[in-house]
């Protein structure tokens, strides 16, 4: 019987990895200068489709049927292309659930970062993608029996492999990045306090000469 009761204090996570991966295309035909794929997966590679009702991707609408709706996995499109855009995933869930749909907003990336542009090897594949975790509080109880039929909770492997992007080594890893980069803009910004503050004493000086010669004449 559906009964649309909500599980008071129930908080269930999904481990989920979407965005793209795209590499140059070294021989063109047209004007499309990248083949890409982006996509909405289990964070582990693991089965999610069993909660997920449709996965619609908005693609630019230079794209021929530039929405896309996919009701069984892969939750993916792949295309070629010549420019970079925003695509909006929305994620429905079954109407047994009463959630409303989430949607993701992701920039597709064709090209390496800045930084790395002019040492990248041609042909190699540019990673884009992002971990995440869809929440689902206090659902119903027909969807807390859909919920717990798969896999639950946020559990990633220790170490990166082929299938696992995202490991407690890699978060580590991007913890100890952030923290670097906390680290450099914290000492940028004491250097410039130490400016500003040396900049002031000297304008205080140089009011001071100012005073003294105004009084003088
Ligand atoms: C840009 N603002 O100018 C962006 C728009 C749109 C990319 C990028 C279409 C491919 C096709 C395509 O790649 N559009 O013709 O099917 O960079």
């Amino acid at each position: 019987m559906k009964t649309g009761k909500r599980m008071k204090g129930v908080v269930i996570s999904k481990p989920i990895m979407y965005g793209n991966v795209a590499t140059e295309l070294l021989t063109r035909k047209t004007d499309h200068t990248h083949k890409w794929t982006v996509f909405l997966r289990g964070a582990n590679g693991q089965d999610i489709s069993y909660f997920i009702h449709k996965v619609e991707f908005k693609l630019h609408e230079t794209f021929v049927n530039n929405n896309r709706t996919f009701k069984s996995p892969p939750f993916e499109v792949s295309e070629t292309g010549w420019g970079e855009f925003e695509i909006i995933t929305k994620i429905h869930f079954p109407p047994a659930s009463g959630e409303k749909p989430i949607s993701l907003y992701h920039m597709l990336k064709l090209y390496p970062p800045d930084s790395l542009g002019q040492s990248w090897p041609k042909g190699k594949p540019v990673n884009n993608f992002f971990y995440d975790e869809l929440i689902f509080s206090e659902p119903t109880e027909e969807f807390y029996e859909i919920l717990t039929k798969g896999a639950n909770g946020p559990e990633i492997p220790l170490k990166t492999s082929g299938n696992h992007a995202f490991s407690v080594e890699s978060e580590a890893a991007e913890c100890k990045r952030l923290e670097t980069a906390v680290g450099q803009v914290t000492g940028k910004h004491d250097e410039y306090k130490g400016r500003v503050r040396a900049a002031e004493n000297e304008i205080a000086l140089l009011r001071r000469d100012i005073a003294a010669l105004e009084s003088s004449t």
